[in-house]
């Protein structure tokens, strides 16, 4: 969904109040750090780096780099030689800084009733035990270890856990398949996964060990064995849980809530599944952090590409540490007073880094929010904010725009007197959910941070600092500090001033990924050999006569589904993977709370008819093969698909097609031009 034009733009000052306490108090503020930050960025960076415990100071340059495939291999490299323990600078520092009473999360679980709180000093316990667990089961440096898991604490323990004795975390979002996560434990070569018995989502209630289980079977076949699996016992003891296999396990104390109970069948596989709490039981509350360097890998990440295949994303410690705390202090105006929500799940980067790394290494309190916002009903949100006073907020245009439409009372119901900062993430927000989320959640007195990042960059990289930059709706603003973009025409010229084109970096930050785990090839070709010297984001970019950048959206194949990247070429070898398909595209179609939606153009084999059942298998092909957030919304029926003469499939027209827009531009290329009729006649009518 591309933002709108920027000449209707209308401009929102950051609010006075807010502006007095911040640690960037004017725009002019702001101009001066961001020149310093682009000219000298050692300067710049050293201070942040000041800010954290380095066993031992960088051995070579602080930053060392070649950003263009011309001169030889991509590197990257900060503060190599440097030794340092993200978990020890998340809690250990904090807890020593006398925060050890302060806490670290507060746990709001999908019932309103179900809630827990965690110290700073008692997460520093927990996790020290668990990496005393993990340690125990022969895991240590350089391992990979998959955590499949909702939004528990027990997520962040694991994530920390593994930090700490610098095995590199894999997760895995819950909502991915049983296929899907095999092929992420695959690829990474994970030797054990982290999970939960089930979870309730809603009022769905979810196996999620059986899922993890299909999952090692998957991996069993093609000769990995993942040796351990742990799982937490999560279900309250109203949920029965039973046991087929060999062992039993001992139930959870948890807070008995007021819920429906429903029974889960779990199969135990002796030696390789073990209870979190019983071999938490035994595990030593100390753990000395192990002193990686900070070039050493912290976690991998796996994240859509226009091939179909994910790219495992990986961070390293030092960087991804300095450019998540500063990041997270700057664009939400960190104050040591803060209650912040990042209501993202950690299975995506944003969890990863706001709301796991960047609070913790602010010392800040945040929660960790299992539900949705629609349960028990559309007001959940705001109920939240009001029970424990959250002063920050950040969370995604599709749950705004969802919102949008249940009307403001279940807004105005809620006081919302806590909140400051409001922010957003994910994909474009329109101007119509933003000065919603300003007006009627924010009460015209907040700050709106729309915060443009990737997977790939580790932190935000275009967003307005609250009590600094002037915002217009629809526009990401301004880069953040040692962020160098540029807008590049198709030959590779930078525009200057204002103008539409591809969005560039041309100069690492910290916190940017150092390669596609296994594959630095890949790394290359999709982000640096298009236009060499630059780093090339995959989205476009507008800049207007102010220089406010605002995002079009992806230039690539690759879908924005509520904020989640999936492949066109993922979906499409789901489908062809159904024996009645002979040939399958897909396409991105706008839609009104997802932002965009995928389109499919389905030619079945001979003899095979479209029915509505077909559609259903079809549908659900999708949902076994990637997840069901990957669904089709509309499937269609095409006797044939537009080619070229080469026999390259024309998605440009397809997208035109779905739309119902009989501008189709150049037909010139296509190798059978009736084709297009025939699609436009089986067009469902609810597109
Ligand atoms: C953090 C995250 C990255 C893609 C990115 C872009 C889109 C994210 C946005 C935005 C416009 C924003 N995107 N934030 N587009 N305005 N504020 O979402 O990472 O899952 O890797 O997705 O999301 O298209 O390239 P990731």
């Amino acid at each position: 969904m591309a933002a709108s034009p920027p000449e209707a733009d209308e401009i929102f000052q950051p609010p006075a109040s807010l502006q007095a306490e911040a640690h960037v108090k004017s725009f002019k503020e702001y101009e001066e750090l961001y020149q310093e930050s682009i000219n000298d960025p050692e300067t710049f960076w050293r201070r942040v780096y000041d800010g954290f415990y380095w066993k031992s100071p960088p051995t070579g340059p602080f930053l060392d780099y070649n950003f263009d495939v011309r001169k030889g291999p991509i590197s990257i490299k900060w503060m190599a030689g440097a030794q340092t323990n993200i978990c020890y600078n998340a809690l250990d520092r904090n807890v020593e800084k006398g925060l050890g009473n302060k806490i670290a999360f507060y746990w709001e679980g999908n019932y309103p009733s179900d809630q827990g709180k965690i110290t700073y000093s008692e997460l520093l316990e927990e996790v020290c035990r668990f990496a005393n667990v993990l340690k125990s089961l022969g895991i240590g440096v350089g391992d990979r270890v998959a955590i499949y898991m909702p939004m528990i604490v027990e997520l962040s323990i694991s994530l920390l856990a593994c930090a700490r004795i610098g095995a590199i975390h894999s997760i895995v979002f819950a909502g991915y398949s049983s296929e899907s996560l095999a092929d992420r434990i695959l690829d990474a070569e994970c030797c054990a996964i982290v999970t939960t018995d089930g979870v309730w989502r809603g009022n769905k209630l979810l196996n999620l060990k059986s899922i993890v289980d299909k999952a090692l079977d998957i991996c069993s076949e093609r000769k990995h064995a993942v040796k351990k699996s742990i799982v937490v016992r999560h279900l309250s003891p109203k949920d029965e849980v039973i046991l087929s296999g060999d062992a039993n396990g001992e139930m959870a104390d948890d807070a008995i809530a007021k819920r429906p109970c429903r029974t889960l069948k779990l199969h135990w596989q002796d030696g390789r599944d073990v209870w979190w709490h019983e071999v938490m039981q035994t595990a030593d509350k100390s753990c000395d952090p192990v002193w990686m360097d900070a070039e050493d890998p912290l976690f991998m990440l796996y994240t859509s590409g226009s091939t179909g295949k994910p790219k495992g994303v990986l961070h390293t410690v030092g960087g991804y540490m300095m450019y998540s705390a500063t990041t997270f202090k700057y664009t939400f105006d960190y104050q040591p007073d803060d209650v912040y929500w990042c209501t993202a799940d950690v299975g995506w980067i944003t969890g990863h880094t706001y709301v796991a790394y960047g609070p913790l290494a602010n010392g800040a309190t945040s929660i960790i929010f299992e539900g949705t916002p629609f349960y028990p009903d559309a007001g959940r949100f705001w109920e939240v904010i009001d029970k424990y006073k959250v002063t920050k907020f950040y969370t995604a245009p599709t749950a705004i725009r969802s919102l949008m439409k249940f009307g403001d009372e279940h807004v105005k119901r809620h006081k919302r007197t806590s909140l400051k900062i409001l922010g957003t993430v994910g994909e474009p927000i329109n101007p119509e959910a933003w000065l919603w989320y300003y007006h009627v959640v924010g009460n015209s007195k907040c700050a709106i941070v729309d915060t443009f990042w990737q997977t790939e960059t580790g932190g935000h990289v275009i967003t307005p600092l609250p009590g600094a930059t002037p915002t217009k709706p629809g526009s990401a603003t301004f880069p953040f500090f040692g962020i160098q973009p540029a807008i590049l025409k198709d030959d590779g010229q930078e525009i200057e001033g204002t103008g539409e084109g591809y969005l560039v970096f041309k100069k690492p930050w910290p916190g940017i990924m150092r390669t596609v785990y296994g594959d630095p090839e890949r790394f290359e070709t999709t982000y640096f050999k298009k236009f060499p010297g630059y780093y090339c984001t995959g989205d476009g970019a507008h800049r207007d006569k102010d220089g406010y950048i605002w995002i079009t959206g992806r230039i690539d194949d690759l879908v924005n589904v509520s904020g989640h990247l999936l492949s066109t070429a993922e979906v499409e070898s789901a489908l062809i993977e159904h024996p009645a398909v002979a040939e399958a595209a897909s396409v991105s179609h706008p839609h009104s709370i997802k932002g965009e939606c995928i389109y499919c153009f389905v030619t079945l084999k001979q003899g095979e008819q479209f029915t509505d059942e077909m559609k259903v298998a079809l549908k659900n092909m999708v949902r076994v093969k990637i997840g069901p957030f990957a669904q089709p919304d509309f499937l269609q029926n095409a006797p044939a698909l537009p080619k070229t003469r080469s026999g390259k499939i024309m998605r440009r027209i397809l997208r035109k097609i779905a739309r119902g827009d009989r501008d189709l531009g150049d037909t010139s290329t296509l190798a059978d031009e009736s084709v297009i009729e025939l699609l436009f006649q089986f067009r469902p009518s609810d597109a």
